[in-house]
Parts: C-alpha cells; sequence; structure tokens
C-alpha cells in the first residue's frame, strides 16, 4: 500500500514490492527529443515504467474491489453511540440513528473487504499508464529528488501529470516569458524589472516579489549566470519561500499520526472547498491505511450536511451528522470524536461553516470546537487547516487574516490551482501568512489533491 501522506510504499503490508529491475525493453513510444544531459533521467523513466508495468500484472488478476463478498459477518456492525458530554454547556441532540444508514453498511463491508486484504478502493484511478512525455517529466521530477526507479507507484505519476496539466494555465503565462527573458542572455536590471512584473501578474503578492527579486539581484551582482542557470537559480528562491515556513512547524511531513487520534479541522470561507477538500482527504487517508472519519460541523446549512454524505458515500467513510435544525456544530464535533474513539479511527475530519456573519461569531465558534476536543480527546493531535481558493488572490489572503487571528493554523490547503492562471498566489501564502502549506487541490475530481511538495510544485509551475 503506497502512503501519501508520508510519499512511500508501506513495505511492511502484504503486498511485494518488484525487484529493481536493470534489464530496460525499449518502450513503444520514445519522447521525441533526447539532449544528451537527458539520457539519465529517460534511463531512469523506461526503468521505472518497466517495474511499474510489473507490479500491475498480478494485480489486473485479482478481483475487482467493486464486487463485495457476499459475507460480512466477520466484522459485526458496531453502532456508534453519541455520548453526552460531561460539562459541556451544549450537549448534543441525539445523533441520528436511525436504522444502519447506507453509508455505515458500506462501510462495515468495506472493513470486511479490507480483512481479506483488498486494498484496491471502487473510486481508484484506473487509467492505464502510458511511456509519454508526461511520464518522463514525472519520472524527472521524482529522479531528482532521489528516488528509486523501483520504489515509486504508478498513482505518483499519474499525479504528478494532473498537477502539471493543473498548473497549466499558469505555466503558460510565466514559464514562456521567464524563458524568452532570461533566454536573451546574462540577466540585466531590465530582465529583472519584467520577471518583477510577471511575479506580480501571476499573484505572487508584493512581499513575495520583493524578496524574489532582491535575492536574484544580489546573486547576479556576483555573478553573471547563463539562462538554464539563472531559471534554476529562481527555483530554488521560490522553494526557499514555500520551505520556509516549515521551519517553524513541529509536523514537516503532515501525516496523520498512528496510535492517537488525529482531528484535522477544516476551516476557511464559503465556497473555498473545504468540503470538496474533505472528501478527498477522506479517499487519501482510506487508500494510504488509515482509518477515518468525518464530522459534519458546517450546520449552518442543510445543504452542508448532505454534500458531506455524498462525500462520505464516495470515500466509504463514515460521516457524523446532525440533523436537527440550529444544531450546535461543537456537538456535531464531540459525537463525531465519541464515533472515532469507538471505531478506533486514526483521523477525524471536521468540516466547518465558511459562512459566519462576524470575526466575532467565527472565533467563537472555532473556540469552542477546540473546548469540546480539548475536553474529549486531550491526547488528540489537532490540526486546523485553512482553505484557501486561488483563484481569489490577494483578496483571499486578506480574508485568511481573520481565520489565521482565530482558529490558530497549522497549515494552508490552497484549492483551485487548476482554475487560476495565477499559481504564484503559493508563494505569497507562504510569504504572507507565513504558514506552510500541507495539500494542494488542482481539479474536483476526488484524485485532484495531494501533500504539497515544494519541489514538485515548482517544476510543474515552471517546466516547459
Ligand atoms: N476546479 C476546482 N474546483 C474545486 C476545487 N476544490 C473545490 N472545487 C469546487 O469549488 C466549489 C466549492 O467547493 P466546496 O467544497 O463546496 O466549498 P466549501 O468551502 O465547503 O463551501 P461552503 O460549504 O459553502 O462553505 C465546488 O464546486 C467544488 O467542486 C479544485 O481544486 N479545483
Ligand atoms: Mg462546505
Amino acid at each position: 500500500m503506497f502512503n501519501w501522506f508520508r510519499r512511500k510504499i508501506n513495505k511492511t503490508e502484504s503486498e511485494p514490492v518488484s525487484e529493481p529491475t536493470e534489464q530496460v525493453t525499449t518502450p513503444e513510444t520514445e519522447p521525441s527529443s533526447k539532449q544528451s544531459d537527458q539520457e539519465d533521467y529517460l534511463t531512469w523513466a523506461k526503468t521505472a515504467y518497466k517495474n511499474i508495468q510489473q507490479r500491475q500484472t498480478p494485480s489486473t488478476s485479482q478481483p475487482e474491489a467493486t464486487e463485495l463478498p457476499p459475507e460480512t459477518t466477520e466484522q459485526p456492525v458496531t453502532e456508534v453511540e453519541p455520548e453526552t458530554p460531561q460539562n459541556s454547556q451544549s450537549p448534543p441532540k441525539e445523533t441520528k440513528k436511525e436504522e444502519t444508514p447506507a453509508w455505515m453498511q458500506k462501510s462495515d463491508r468495506l472493513e470486511a473487504l479490507k480483512e481479506t486484504a483488498m486494498e484496491t478502493a471502487a473510486v481508484e484511478d484506473t487509467t492505464p499508464i502510458t511511456f509519454d512525455e508526461e511520464f518522463v517529466w514525472s519520472a524527472k521530477v521524482l529522479a531528482a529528488q532521489g528516488r528509486a526507479p523501483d520504489d515509486i507507484s504508478e498513482e505518483e505519476i499519474n499525479w504528478l501529470k494532473r498537477l502539471r496539466q493543473g498548473l497549466g494555465k499558469s505555466r503558460r503565462g510565466l514559464v514562456n516569458q521567464l524563458k524568452s527573458i532570461v533566454g536573451q542572455g546574462p540577466l540585466n536590471e531590465d530582465a529583472v524589472m519584467e520577471i518583477e512584473a510577471l511575479l506580480l501578474q501571476a499573484d505572487t503578492g508584493i512581499e513575495a516579489t520583493d524578496y524574489i527579486i532582491s535575492t536574484l539581484q544580489n546573486k547576479l551582482l556576483e555573478e553573471a549566470l547563463p539562462p538554464e542557470q539563472a531559471l534554476d537559480y529562481l527555483k530554488s528562491i521560490l522553494r526557499d519561500i514555500l520551505d520556509r515556513p516549515l521551519q517553524k512547524v513541529v509536523n514537516p511531513g503532515f501525516a496523520p499520526e498512528k496510535g492517537v487520534l488525529n482531528i484535522w479541522l477544516l476551516t476557511g470561507v464559503n465556497g473555498a472547498g473545504k468540503t470538496t477538500t474533505i472528501g478527498k482527504l477522506a479517499h487519501l487517508a482510506q487508500k494510504s491505511g488509515y482509518n477515518c472519519i468525518i464530522a459534519a460541523a458546517d450546520t449552518f446549512r442543510a445543504a452542508a450536511v448532505e454534500q458531506v454524505k455524498v462525500w462520505g458515500e464516495r470515500t466509504n467513510t463514515p460521516v457524523i451528522a446532525n440533523p436537527g435544525k440550529n444544531t450546535d456544530p461543537a456537538a456535531v464535533v464531540f459525537d463525531g470524536i465519541s464515533a472515532a474513539q469507538a471505531r478506533q479511527a486514526d483521523l477525524l475530519l471536521v468540516d466547518t461553516a465558511g459562512r459566519l456573519q462576524n470575526k466575532k461569531n467565527l472565533m467563537a465558534e472555532l473556540a469552542k470546537i477546540r473546548r469540546i476536543i480539548d475536553k474529549k480527546a486531550d491526547k488528540a493531535q489537532v490540526e486546523s487547516l485553512l482553505v484557501l481558493d486561488a483563484t481569489l488572490g490577494q483578496n483571499g489572503l486578506r480574508q485568511a487574516q481573520v481565520f489565521s487571528e482565530a482558529a490558530n493554523l497549522s497549515g494552508v490547503v490552497l484549492t483551485k490551482l487548476d482554475g487560476t492562471a495565477k499559481g504564484g498566489v503559493a508563494l505569497a501564502v507562504a510569504q504572507q501568512l507565513e504558514l506552510p502549506i500541507r495539500f494542494i487541490g488542482v481539479g474536483e475530481g476526488i484524485e485532484d489533491l495531494r501533500p504539497f511538495s515544494s519541489y514538485e510544485f515548482v517544476e510543474a509551475l515552471l517546466n516547459e
């Protein structure tokens, strides 16, 4: 099983890891341009391709995960009993307790499926892998990070392809012009000014742009850089900006910790993508081997709960909700924690309301949720993620300030990077909010969200 949060194949699982293949067969399609300095990467990519193919072969003979086994008796259905909070000012109303709802049956059957060692979820990305230009690009990005060709998964390749496609608009707007500037030879003052304008247009924000330009200029005063090196140096500056907030945090990798309950609160203004992100995270957690539960604590509007339930069904994740009107979100969180504890879940994802009238309400609500968590799950590893719509640019950042004051944030999820030509906003987030980007979303699909990697982001943003 591939753990997406840790970005590695979990070799302790029963899944066999194929032997590294030295023998390389020539793939049917080869990339047309074969520069000599690309040869190593091409060999690496071919080896990786062959390894992935080998790994794929045995799995095709396995039964489809969509076919549920007839018997599910091994895993008895455990009813999640909502407890009454003690000393809580707002005891939750009875949690919805219909006769085992459809999603719960489904998830219990999934538990049974897991018992029979079938890892593939019904929603798995089944696109067959092809050795094309995008494969080679993805392979190069992985190789450059020191990965071995026998240690990468097909899914990583597919994700990098999606990331690159998602950032296509930004890249086309930025990279061609950057290339034409640095391609003219060593950078001079005019070229630096042009780069500055490009960065600002890409929503990089004044602070990050100033930093990039001054760092670049300092370097250029020391030595004249040929175009390729100038671009490489620029990339390294961007990576530094994106990685800097990680120096201040305790959990740079941001994977759910095993053995404790991890509670991730998702906050952000309405429409930012919180609920969609919850769904995608639940999917990622399931396929990475974590037992996940969702608490539908956006009780502000009725449709919100329904939307969460759809994602719960899609990802076979139990959803804890309270159908009553004017339900207290903290009460839903309370029930969510009870359910997570009863099922020994690893991760509780909490959907919160974006539509709060003002900062005071927002702060009060989030503080109340925190109090409930502290009371009911004081050992839990709590993270508060701000979901930010990349298409909003600097406006989004202004809204984010309010949340960062209210929510004690531990990171940002940047969504809709596919819909904007302004991927530079990631740099503004890191520089202005001083928060690490934890995940990025590049589409509406279930597979369109992954943990953030500055290296991969910058490559996807600035490579042809
Ligand atoms: N293109 C694109 N669309 C996205 C992405 N993430 C979310 N969306 C879309 O953005 C819209 C709003 O997403 P929601 O998840 O409902 O946002 P929310 O923050 O939960 O909104 P409220 O519940 O109203 O506060 C939906 O149409 C999503 O499909 C993304 O990464 N890319
Ligand atoms: Mg929502």
